[in-house]
């Protein structure tokens, strides 16, 4: 067999049945190893699309995605998306063609230094330089992707290597760092839960990697801990949960701000201190002792000390931990904050409100449906006003923050899960970036929803002139965006326009209703806000609700 067989043989053992990609004259053999194959292959618009469509692929159903490019602008234009995959720790192989070995180093056509690109935006990267070695990378490339603490692995394979005659090796199990908990430190974060008077769990998307959401309930239902979530942990704290306070940080909701700054013990599970979500470090739960469970050592002591860690697999760890009940009184005051900052949806406007339209997509659509957002103020009011049951049911990009996410995503979510109910909230800014994958849904007869939140601006970006840059709006303005509806119509996809507060009930009836692929494109004020916001700088207790 030839190694671009071997490659697609190999991704069929592992049981990947699609991917996603682009090809191209050095990937030209794997795309030929492709037809008719048993591994499905998504033709994607662009290679970041591409990438991003594995990355939902993955992170809502924890089976591993994977891409293709060919060399040269091909695997540059990928980069986005790996890099986005690595902030946000998701398990991605990223294939790449190669120009053949002899012409490495010769500027030949489309020849990129991939691997050098790479190296800062992968968890490793691998470029095969022996036939012989093909079967063996590929396999270890799959094993780093998804163990210890996932993510991005790319390889890059010249073009000779593809078609060169190899030896298919069995598959070579490979063993598992598997790292132990301290029972020392066990011993040390019992005592402190034991002596808190006002403890929190801060839930990160590691409960996600690890597959550990009934070890999370399990020990918040015990213990009845008020919990606080970063916006890729959205979902691990089920919606029922008593003690939810929902995200925290920049954008966080003010409950939850105010009840990490007063509390003595904060409880970080999977979670790495981010500056959206710790605002000025130094003052971020400044009067609190911290116990750490991470898989990842160097997330430990990072960004804040902490007085116990247990560094292991979520799997192990959290079961060890002692489940002293919360003490009242604090689950009182918890209780108080809640009612008196609950989000408020009586908007007195007659344009649309953002916050009431996601509420109410919320509650309109089934609890299993899965939201893929964009960046800026709609994502961050999503993460604000919509529930979720499972973190595979809200894909954000978080760490990397990519404008361009959200479609091609929301693609590689209704392959993986073609009965689900799939949707993908973007801003009139952000669903410009990748908007070419309208193609990709129609040619696959895709059943995407999309919702556009339509404020003729770049939101987010538009809010921060109006605070910290007097109001100086330069090139944010997008009141020359084209019909969405009719765009979309363009690419056989149906869809309204909304422009009033009475209209968004049977909008978002209809939206949810509809068999096949739809667009939803609802105007909003151009001056709407994101509130609260931790201003930079800022604690988190110093949160800013309007325009002064
Ligand atoms: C690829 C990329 N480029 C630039 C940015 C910076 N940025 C963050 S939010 C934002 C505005 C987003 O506008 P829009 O998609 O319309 O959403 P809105 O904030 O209006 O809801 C920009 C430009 C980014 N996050 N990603």
């Amino acid at each position: 067999m030839t190694g671009a067989e071997l490659l697609i043989e190999l991704l069929a053992k592992h049981g990947v049945k699609d991917v996603f990609g682009y090809p191209g004259g050095a990937i030209m053999p794997i795309y030929d190893a492709l037809y008719g194959a048993p591994v499905k292959h998504y033709l994607t618009r662009h290679e970041q699309a591409a990438g991003f469509s594995a990355i939902g692929y993955t992170r809502s159903t924890g089976k591993l995605g994977v891409c293709f490019a060919t060399s040269g602008p091909g695997a540059t234009n990928l980069v986005t998306s790996i890099a986005d995959a690595m902030m946000d720790s998701i398990p991605l192989l990223a294939i790449t063609g190669q120009v053949p070995t002899a012409a490495i180093g010769s500027d030949a056509f489309q020849e990129v230094d991939v691997l050098g690109v790479s190296l800062a935006i992968t968890k490793h990267s691998y470029m095969v330089e022996r036939a012989e070695d093909l079967a063996e990378i590929l396999q270890e490339a799959i094993h780093v992707a998804t163990s210890g603490r996932p993510g991005p692995v790319l390889v890059d394979i010249p073009k000779d290597i593809q078609l060169a005659q190899v030896n298919f090796k069995p598959w070579l199990a490979a063993e598992d760092y598997q790292p132990q908990v301290d029972l020392n430190e066990v011993a040390k974060a019992n005592e402190l839960l034991k002596e808190a008077k006002m403890p929190i769990a801060y839930v990160g998307g590691g409960v996600h990697a690890a597959d550990a959401q009934e070890k999370l309930m399990a020990f918040l239902n015990e213990t009845n801990m008020p919990a606080v979530s970063t916006l890729k942990a959205l979902g691990s704290v089920l919606p029922d949960y008593e003690y939810d306070l929902g995200m925290l940080g920049m954008h966080g909701g003010q409950a939850a701000n105010l009840a990490v700054q007063e509390c003595d013990l904060l409880v970080c599970i999977g979670a790495r201190f981010d500056d959206r979500v710790t605002g000025n470090l130094s003052k971020f739960a400044s009067n609190a002792k911290i116990i750490h469970l991470d898989i990842d050592a160097a997330e430990v002591g990072k960004r804040k000390p902490a007085e116990a860690s247990l560094i292991a697999d979520l799997h192990d760890s959290l079961p060890l931990l002692a489940h002293p009940k919360t003490n009242e009184a604090w689950l009182v005051h918890i209780k108080e904050m809640m009612v008196k900052h609950a989000w408020r949806y009586d908007y007195p406007g007659e344009t649309v409100f953002a916050p009431y339209l996601l509420n109410k997509l919320s509650q309109t659509m089934p609890s299993n449906g899965v939201v893929c957002c964009d960046v800026g103020q709609h994502q961050m009011w999503v993460a604000q006003h919509m529930k979720f049951n499972s973190p595979k049911n809200h894909l954000s990009s978080g760490g990397a923050g990519t404008m361009g996410f959200g479609l091609p995503a929301a693609i590689g979510v209704q392959v993986a899960r073609p009965d689900d109910f799939v949707i993908t909230v973007s801003g009139d800014g952000s669903i410009m970036m990748n908007i070419q994958e309208l193609a990709t849904i129609r040619r696959n007869n895709l059943p995407v929803k999309i919702l556009v939140i339509d404020n003729q601006r770049l939101g987010m970006v538009r809010q921060w002139q109006q605070m910290f840059f007097e109001e100086r709006y330069s090139e944010t303005i997008l009141s020359d965006n084209p019909d969405f509806v009719a765009l979309a119509a363009v690419f056989g996809i149906k869809g309204q326009t909304i422009t009033k507060a009475s209209e968004v009930d049977d909008a978002v009836q209809a939206l949810v209703d509809s068999k096949g692929p739809y667009i939803l494109h609802a105007c909003i004020d151009d001056k709407d806000n994101v509130w609260p916001l931790v201003p930079p700088g800022a604690a988190n207790d110093q949160m800013v609700t309007e325009v002064k």
